[in-house]
């Protein structure tokens, strides 16, 4: 059963998403223009990134399926009995199945900031595991967050996937896993998910796919503001790059004027130069014993590490 939850997103009296507004406008008045990535998630751009995890050149989410699949054994030895799932985002309509049929935990607690794909990933989940209590939990988990009552004095095991720590600069990240030690308490683990360093061809592929699906999950950006926050940006003068910066060792992407543009936005003028970028995502990359120093870093204590045979990506888990 899935408990019903509650959506706070704070909205003005034109129903414009404050904080969207707020990121836009502050981001777009920077020498380097940049914009977090977590905007890319509107129903639209959700759509677009599991687009993404279906190309022949995004391998991140079939390598992690199959690394859950096949350890899923090992993982629930691992666990023990009577663990309750903490998952830190609304949950894959795949990847958390997985580990709910490898592990039979007590509960499943997804917390995420999305109250309404929570509630909907929630209600699937409920039916798809009957007799499983299901509490979503509608809440910034960048923050330390107050779980339920009940979970206090349960196990629980932290479900991190999808490389999304990758998103944040290292300080940052350590920031955020400090934080999950926090909320998830003292006998804690950690499933977490990492990509590796590669070949910079196979990771730039990934992030510039051939049919073009990545082009239009970043461009989507500048579509969702134009919609919501009634701006003009003229989006056919713009298009998708992604980079490799080696010295952050992460992929970024950009949306770039392929000629000089202005355009205006919440009563702003803006210019751009032909060449000039909006940054809009970092994905970085770790080597094995970067992503171990990382947890460590973190006051995470590796347990077992998993990987595939093309080392493509890690999968962790680690104890409080
Ligand atoms: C979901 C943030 C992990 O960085 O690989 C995919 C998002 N961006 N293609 C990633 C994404 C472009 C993805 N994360």
């Amino acid at each position: 059963t899935a408990g019903a939850g509650l959506r706070i997103v704070d909205i003005d009296a034109e129903g414009v998403n404050i904080a969207f507004r707020e990121d836009v406008v502050k981001g777009l008045a920077e020498t380097q223009k940049a914009i977090p990535a977590r905007w890319f998630y509107d129903l639209r751009g959700s759509q677009l990134f599991e687009e993404i995890t279906r190309l022949p050149e995004y391998y991140p989410t079939r390598t992690e399926t199959a690394l859950l699949r096949d350890n899923g054994p090992e993982i629930a030895k691992m666990a023990g009995p009577d663990r309750t799932v903490v998952e830190l985002g609304s949950g894959s309509s795949v990847k958390t199945p997985l580990l709910l049929s490898a592990i039979a935990p007590r509960a499943y607690v997804p917390i995420d900031i999305s109250g309404e794909f929570l509630r909907q990933s929630s209600r699937d989940l409920a039916e798809k595991f009957p007799g499983l209590p299901v509490i979503p939990v509608e809440a910034d988990f960048m923050r330390k967050v107050d779980l339920p009552p009940r979970l206090i004095g349960e196990s629980l095991l932290g479900f991190f996937p999808g490389s999304t720590i990758g998103n944040f600069v290292p300080h940052t990240a350590i920031d955020l896993l400090r934080s999950m030690r926090n909320t998830l308490g003292r006998n804690a683990q950690l499933l977490i998910g990492i990509d590796r360093i590669k070949q910079v061809d196979r990771l730039l592929d990934a992030y510039d796919d051939a049919e073009g699906v990545t082009a239009a999950f970043n461009l989507n950006l500048l579509h969702r503001i134009n919609r919501e926050l009634g701006a003009d940006i003229p989006v056919d003068q713009f298009r998708h790059v992604a980079r490799w910066n080696e010295g952050w060792s992460r992929i970024e992407m950009h949306l770039e004027a392929v000629k000089d543009v202005r355009f205006s936005l919440c009563g702003r003028s803006f210019s751009m130069r032909a060449g000039e970028t909006i940054h809009t995502e970092n994905s970085h990359k770790y080597s094995p014993r970067q992503a171990i120093l990382l947890l460590h870093a973190s006051g995470w204590s590796p347990l077992v590490r998993w990987t595939d045979d093309q080392d493509d990506f890690l999968l962790f888990l680690a104890e409080a």
